[in-house]
């Protein structure tokens, strides 16, 4: 709030100075057109909203974060950590199916107040891309880092490297290959990625995405989950929204940067998500495809939205947790 203030500030001042109105500058500039009512009381001690129903573990250690003295940031990215360890998640880091050659390979990205951001993708090797993200965010000048480039760097910031194909997904990728058919399933092969949204006590809103992407997807492929825009978007005067599904199809539309800019136009977390899940709906077949997003704005609004039914989030209000279906437009 302080920058948006400073920001009408300076604006009414150059408009004056040139004789211009401000209030019509405000309106055609790109400041938010209807701020959010104040935070309730009930979201004070913090807010968290992640993807599927692994998010109800991240969100109870987010959630420990904060009562910790935490932050937003600090609560996505150990939140999303624990998903990454588990080796029973094939689509989250260790025991993350594998591509079609059999390589574990890792994208993510984490994004905090004042437009931060970090990223890795095609990362092979290393637990927890969540958390070198953050290390490219808060030691770099840079946004993205890739393949070998984010495992030296991380393995340069004491990150160890671990096998992450565990036998189970290993033998499933072996079953696979005898007929190396790929056909997304929906929500069942491929759209579990874990995306992590969180407001702290002090209103600060942060994100977090963390994927091994597509089973069996063509080697090199990157999906939506750490591009930032795509798969998350975080604006802390404004909201935050995740994405899940086939990433193709939100990096199309640059799918959580939209729902976040509807926000700024007035739109609800709500209706934003909607809106965006229909501008894909609007351009492309999606009988196989499924899309879903999650966002909140800064006064502890949530909203969600998928194509197809079977989307659910974890949501954490005050310390207590429960799983939402996300409503769909199919
Ligand atoms: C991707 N959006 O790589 C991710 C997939 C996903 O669980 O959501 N997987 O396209």
């Amino acid at each position: 709030m302080t920058r948006r203030r400073t920001f009408l500030r300076q604006l009414g001042a150059s408009a004056l100075l040139l004789g211009l109105d401000p209030t019509r500058l405000l309106k055609a500039g790109t400041a938010p057109s209807s701020p959010a009512p104040a935070n309730p009381e009930r979201f004070k001690e913090g807010h968290m909203l992640s993807t599927w129903n692994h998010g109800i573990v991240a969100n109870e250690e987010g959630w420990r974060q904060m009562q910790n003295g935490g932050s937003a940031t600090d609560a996505v990215v150990e939140g999303t950590a624990v998903v990454e360890s588990d080796p029973t998640g094939t689509s989250v880091g260790l025991g993350g199916s594998p591509d079609r050659e059999g390589f574990v390979t890792l994208d993510a990205c984490v994004m905090g107040p004042n437009g931060d951001a970090g990223g890795v993708c095609f990362m092979e090797d290393i637990e927890h891309p969540v958390r070198v993200a953050r290390k490219v965010m808060d030691t770099t000048p840079h946004v993205l880092l890739a393949g070998t480039g984010a495992r030296d760097f991380a393995l340069a910031h004491g990150f160890t490297t671990r096998d992450l194909l565990t036998e189970n997904s290993k033998r499933a990728w072996e079953e696979w290959r005898k007929s190396a058919a790929y056909k997304p399933i929906i929500n069942v092969e491929n759209h579990d990625t874990i995306g992590m949204l969180a407001q702290d006590r002090d209103g600060r809103l942060a994100g977090a995405c963390t994927t091994s992407g597509l089973a069996y997807k063509l080697r090199g492929r990157v999906g939506d989950s750490p591009i930032i825009g795509a798969g998350l978007f975080v604006d802390d005067e404004i909201g935050a929204c995740t994405a899940t599904g086939l990433g193709e199809a939100v990096m199309k539309t640059l799918g959580s940067f939209l729902v976040v800019e509807l926000i700024r136009q007035g739109r609800t977390p709500q209706q934003a998500c909607e809106e965006a899940v229909d501008r894909i709906m609007h351009k492309m077949p999606v009988a196989d495809l499924q899309v879903g997003y999650l966002a909140m704005d800064t006064a502890g609004n949530a909203g969600s939205c998928a194509i197809h039914s079977g989307f659910n989030y974890a949501r954490t209000i005050a310390g207590h947790t429960e799983l939402v279906d996300a409503p769909h437009r199919n």
